[in-house]
């Protein structure tokens, strides 16, 4: 029996919601040390005496240089900043509107749907996938679905940092299959609510963004830029380094149920120490197991998590520091999207590659979780 694909699978189109608030490192770091000093000033008696830590302080020069962070996107900005308050204010929707992430996520599906040329006639399944979804039933991805007029199936998927690489994957399984002829993958990463403001070590970390992509038989596809996947690879590996433990157990666990564990936290050392060989190899056995070499990789849309972590693993991918060309950065401008990042990248950075040119999609973090996709511009 021949392991030869039915038919190929494309990429073909993307899209991209970015929200209209911006918070700069200055803003952002102005802030924390006004809520950091007045904390100390407050449990100044218990600093004194042990009891307590004093906050540190937070500058611009580290974000910078640790993490290659300008600026990050909010979808709400306002109550991030106030010292009295430290995250966003997003009041709560009645159940009769659209959700806050569908609404986001709509934003970028309806992008990549023109750019694939495709109408909700011709979508058969709706994936929605991110760090977090705002509830747990109905799926966003069904009340996208239903704003869209799409038929078919819907649902959401959970994977971190890997959720819109690992839905990609799917998306090409369903096709491939035969499930489904086209499928619209969404990712609205609205980070925002679980980073902690009041911690140092993470509170430039992430921003809110949302990307989508159609993914359809090569023969369907009609877009005027087109990818073919070629392959696609995952793993994932336990780890507590990177977690949050926000459930729907909380409020039964007779603990704070917005304790700092609640949020997003992590051993931010260990994760880049372990995580960036594994993804070093990750990506050299997925692109030599398809009989190609690291040079025949013309452009590397990596994860958006940390500039030192991309430009490490891409060095001892290349031999050599990788120009922006062959591996492009949005972590200035977008900060760490979760899932998102790889996918700002691809949709920012394809249009110029030559049909026939190959490149590679990946994500990796929190699972830890590592997924691939080798991809041909046709
Ligand atoms: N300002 C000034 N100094 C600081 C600050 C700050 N803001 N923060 C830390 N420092 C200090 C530290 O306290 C430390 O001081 P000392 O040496 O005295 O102890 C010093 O600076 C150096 O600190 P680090 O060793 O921690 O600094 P690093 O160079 O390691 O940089 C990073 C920290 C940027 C966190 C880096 O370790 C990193 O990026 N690691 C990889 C992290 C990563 O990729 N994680 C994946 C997370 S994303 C993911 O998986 C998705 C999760 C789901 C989304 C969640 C949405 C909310």
């Amino acid at each position: 029996m021949s392991s030869a694909k039915p038919y190929s699978v494309v990429i073909s189109g993307t899209g991209l919601y970015t929200p209209e608030h911006v918070i700069t490192n200055e803003e952002l770091v102005a802030s924390y040390n006004r809520w950091a000093d007045q904390y100390n000033a407050e449990h100044a008696e218990e600093i004194e005496k042990g009891e307590l830590e004093a906050k540190p302080r937070s500058t611009v020069e580290f974000i910078v240089k640790a993490s290659g962070i300008q600026q990050r996107f909010a979808w709400v900005k306002e109550g991030i900043l106030d010292i009295g308050r430290m995250r966003p204010l997003i009041p709560e929707r009645p159940e009769e509107a659209l959700s806050d992430q569908a609404e986001m996520a709509l934003n970028a599906a309806r992008d990549a749907i023109k750019a694939a040329g495709k109408s909700a006639a011709d979508i058969d399944a709706v994936v929605v996938s991110c760090a977090y979804t705002q509830r747990s039933y109905p799926a966003i991805a069904i009340e996208v679905q239903n704003e869209l007029g799409i038929e078919g199936f819907a649902f959401d998927m959970l994977v971190a940092c890997s959720a819109a690489t690992f839905a990609l994957h799917r998306g090409y399984e369903m096709v491939t299959a035969g499930t489904a002829r086209c499928v619209l993958l969404i990712n609205p990463e609205l980070t925002s609510p679980q980073v902690n403001y009041c911690d140092r070590d993470s509170h430039f970390i992430f921003g809110d963004v949302a990307t989508a992509a159609i993914v359809e038989r090569a023969d369907t596809c009609t877009a005027p830029h087109s990818y073919e996947i070629i392959h696609t690879k995952s793993m994932t590996q336990y780890s507590s380094n990177v977690r949050s433990n926000m459930g729907y157990l909380s409020r039964v666990n007779d603990v704070d149920p917005f304790g700092p564990d609640k949020l997003f936290h992590q051993n931010g050392r260990r994760v880049f120490k372990e995580v960036s060989p594994m993804a070093e190899q990750h990506l050299r056995n997925h692109v030599q197991s398809l009989g190609f070499t690291i040079p025949d990789i013309k452009r590397w849309w990596v994860h958006q998590a940390n500039i030192n972590m991309n430009n490490m693993i891409t060095k001892r991918l290349l031999g050599r520091e990788a120009t922006f060309e062959e591996a492009p950065v949005v972590l200035d401008r977008f900060a760490n999207t979760a899932s998102a990042g790889s996918l700002i990248a691809f949709h920012l950075y394809n249009r110029d590659l030559a049909a026939g040119d190959l490149g590679v999609i990946c994500s990796f973090g929190a699972g830890y979780s590592i997924g691939s996709l080798v991809v041909r511009k046709r």
